[in-house]
């Protein structure tokens, strides 16, 4: 069906926005996601086209308070994750950030959660000040924090790629990831992989 590939020329008023891609999200972290390692080298490949284009890179971060209410012992539906400067919220270590990445903090209020980067954040505001247009988004989960970032993306009037080589989904129930592929796309995302990626100089 859309297993054709045609080009996209990075141009201005695009910029990349990596979702959550924390260790504490990655195998070994305390709300692992299956497979979440992997969307790192391939990001490290859109980063990479990114910062040959001198085009703004965002990433949002997951950024509780202890207790929050969205952890187990709360009564929350999640173990634990993501505690603000805890080792297990950093941004992944092998993410090849730029020294400039724009870094939005989310979920930060104890009494709600916040599944959606726009959500209670500054990021509309910021991407509207850069002359952001188009957004590019990949990161973990799909079914989570990337459903909703993308919802409120379109919703917000962006034209939304969604990076479908760099998602991994929790699945607490089997194929919700593939779910939310289907609505992001459905809602008007467009998906794309990093071999369709051009920099045009
Ligand atoms: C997320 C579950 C709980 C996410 C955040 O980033 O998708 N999922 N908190
Ligand atoms: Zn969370």
């Amino acid at each position: 069906m859309s297993s054709h590939t045609h080009p996209i020329s990075l141009q201005t008023g695009d910029a990349l926005l990596i979702v959550d891609v924390q260790s504490d999200f990655l195998p070994g972290g305390s709300l692992a996601v299956p497979r979440g390692d992997e969307v790192i080298a391939v990001l490290n490949g859109y980063l990479a086209a990114f910062q040959q284009a001198r085009l703004p890179v965002l990433a949002t971060r997951d950024w509780h308070p202890s207790k929050h209410c969205s952890f187990l012992p709360q009564g929350g539906p999640w173990p634990p994750h993501c505690v603000a400067g805890s080792t297990g919220a950093n941004l992944a270590p092998g993410l090849k950030l730029p020294a400039d990445v724009i870094v939005i903090s989310k979920a930060t209020d104890r009494s709600r959660d916040a599944y959606s980067g726009f959500e209670g954040t500054e990021l509309d505001r910021l991407l509207r000040e850069a002359g952001v247009r188009r957004l590019f988004i990949g990161g973990l989960a799909t079914d989570y924090c990337v459903l909703n970032t993308v919802g409120d993306a379109l919703k917000l009037g962006y034209q939304t790629v969604l990076l479908q080589d760099a998602v991994r989904a929790v699945d607490v129930h089997p194929g919700d990831g593939a779910r939310a592929m289907g609505q992001m796309l459905e809602r008007g995302a467009m998906a794309v992989t990093l071999k369709q990626i051009r920099v045009v100089s």
